[in-house]
């Protein structure tokens, strides 16, 4: 497969008369009775997609720690003393080794993390280079790298890039609380310039971080009400890393993390819902429930950025067991 034949996934269509969430309607799905929630996101992800496919994207930390930032949430602010080692950015030929491992484990995407307010001029040609290399590879490239200008949206878009992953996090109203050193709207505008340069948005959020209902339904209205929403919708559920200040939260009932992918899958029927963080502290059970609730997406490999993540040959026994079967597998 060449780099030209990579356009897996079309871009969700601009709608001129875009359906416009409300927080309390989005609120009305979160509180169905669970069966009756289920068997609407079961609906709609039947009409869009094969339900027992699974989309694969491998995560690789190509700058880790130190970052400028204070997510509340987040292991590598420089702010929280949790132990992760600052590393300076990976050289070229180490993330095609990685890419390369995960094409061969059965992942379809690699997506490029890097702790990082926004990249520099040098950093921007580093991942260039990277974003040319995985592709080459024929495999979906995805890069998180904080805020983008105008410029380096185009770079990115030059570079081949399919995928921005820039996450919303949470609601307008409850962001303040766990961030503070940039704010809501700067994050909008990163995604603004991410689809005005062509490429597809990567936008979800994390559960769990102490939300009231209103404001894990603020998430996914925002998201929703995006015209036209994300390709790609990861919901994360909050991994506690010691030394952050969210490392005491109280767990959240996995049943409400299902609600919110079923909530997802409905206010946005054509996205890719991944399954994102917290799986290593899911069972098969809860997972299993997940993807009856729409989500059609993991992230496949042992790490995600500096926390861990299901070992291959568990998930492969998971889908296995669950019947289904990765993406790559059918192209
Ligand atoms: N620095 C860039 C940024 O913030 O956009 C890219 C990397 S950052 C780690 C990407 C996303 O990872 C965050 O927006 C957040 O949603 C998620 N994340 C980080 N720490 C997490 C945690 N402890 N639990 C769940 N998700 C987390
Ligand atoms: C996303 O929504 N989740 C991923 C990815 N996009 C970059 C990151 C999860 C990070 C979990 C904590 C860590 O491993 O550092
Ligand atoms: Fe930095 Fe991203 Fe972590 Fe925030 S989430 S501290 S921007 S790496």
């Amino acid at each position: 497969m060449n780099s030209q034949t990579i356009a897996f996934h079309p871009p969700v269509k601009k709608s001129d008369m875009p359906q416009r969430w409300g927080v309390n309607e989005v609120e009305a799905l979160f509180r169905l009775p669970f069966a009756d929630l289920l068997y609407r996101a079961q609906q709609v992800h039947r009409e869009h997609f094969d339900p027992n496919q699974v989309q694969l994207s491998t995560l690789l930390s190509i700058k880790t720690g130190g970052c400028s930032e204070d997510c509340g949430y987040c292991p590598q602010s420089a702010f929280h003393s949790t132990g992760v080692e600052d590393r300076k950015m990976l050289a070229l030929d180490a993330v095609v080794t990685a890419a390369k491992a995960a094409q061969q484990a059965g992942a379809d995407r690699f997506c490029m993390g890097a702790a990082w307010r926004e990249p520099s001029e040098a950093d921007m040609l580093s991942v260039v280079d990277m974003v040319k290399a995985v592709r080459g590879l024929g495999m979906e490239t995805c890069a998180t790298l904080g805020m983008l200008n105008d410029e380096q949206t185009e770079q990115l878009k030059q570079a081949g890039l399919d995928y921005y992953n820039h996450n919303l996090d949470t609601s307008p109203e409850f962001y303040g609380d766990v961030i503070s050193t940039r704010d809501y709207q700067d994050r909008l505008d990163t995604l603004e310039r991410v689809r005005k340069a062509g490429m597809h948005v990567c936008s979800g959020g994390i559960v769990g971080m102490g939300e009231d209902l209103t404001q894990r339904a603020g998430l996914v209205a925002q998201l929703a009400n995006m015209n036209p929403y994300p390709e790609s919708v990861p919901i994360n559920n909050l991994v506690k890393v010691e030394g952050t200040p969210l490392a005491d939260q109280a767990d959240l009932d996995p049943l409400d993390f299902v609600r919110t992918i079923a909530v997802a899958r409905i206010t946005m029927p054509t996205a890719r819902v991944r399954l994102s963080a917290g799986r290593s502290q899911m069972s098969d059970a809860i997972q299993a429930l997940c993807f009856l609730a729409g989500a059609n997406s993991i992230f496949y490999g042992e790490q995600l950025l500096t926390t861990g993540n299901p070992e291959v040959e568990r998930d492969r026994a998971l889908l296995d067991k669950l019947g289904m079967y990765p993406f790559a597998d059918k192209h």
